[in-house]
């Protein structure tokens, strides 16, 4: 081996050592935390391949902030809240942002909201309402086209309390 790509080795190995023993910094950072109303527990976070183990689905939508039919793939909330033993008759939902919306048990129940993570195949960044956006089905049921349900479509979601 030459010197040229011994020296080389020597600079990456410790950079490739230091990704492997922080997932956080290889696209395993916590995405979203679960609080409140919970069986057996306080608290529980969730990286993007922790929420795709639960379950994923395909919901295809138009909505009011996209063109056309749109195809989004995430975690059910329902599976999301059974996987957390959620006790509760509502789920407070906040985002980056700061934004907070109040999502009523019985949604998730009945109307088949998703915490969407991918759009059209790929995963969507806060610049896409990323990483995590609260989609109902509402080209599927008429009474979801409307501002009540649009308001409880959190995008950039980061946190749930149930309650
Ligand atoms: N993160 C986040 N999600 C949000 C909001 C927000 O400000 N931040 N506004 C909500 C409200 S009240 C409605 S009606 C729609 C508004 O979307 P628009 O501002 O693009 O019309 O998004 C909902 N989701
Ligand atoms: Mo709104």
């Amino acid at each position: 081996m030459t010197n040229h790509s011994t020296r080389m080795i020597r600079r990456i190995l410790p950079l490739l050592l230091f990704l492997v023993s922080f997932p956080a910094l290889a696209g395993e950072r916590v995405l979203l935390t679960i609080e409140g109303a919970l069986k057996d527990q306080q608290e529980v976070a969730f990286t993007r391949s922790d929420l795709e183990a639960i379950e994923m689905v395909e919901v295809a939508t138009g909505t009011p902030w996209h063109d056309g039919v749109v195809q989004f793939e995430g975690v059910p909330l329902k599976s999301l809240m059974h996987h957390v033993g959620a006790a509760g008759s509502e789920l407070h939902v906040s985002a980056l942002n700061d934004y907070t919306a109040s999502i009523p048990m019985r949604d998730v129940e009945n109307l088949g909201p998703i915490l969407a993570l991918k759009k059209d195949g790929s995963y969507m960044g806060i610049e896409d309402k990323g990483p995590l956006f609260v989609i109902y089905p509402y080209d599927g049921n008429a009474e979801l086209q409307s501002e009540i349900y649009y308001s409880r479509s959190v995008w950039q979601a980061r946190k749930i309390i149930v309650k």
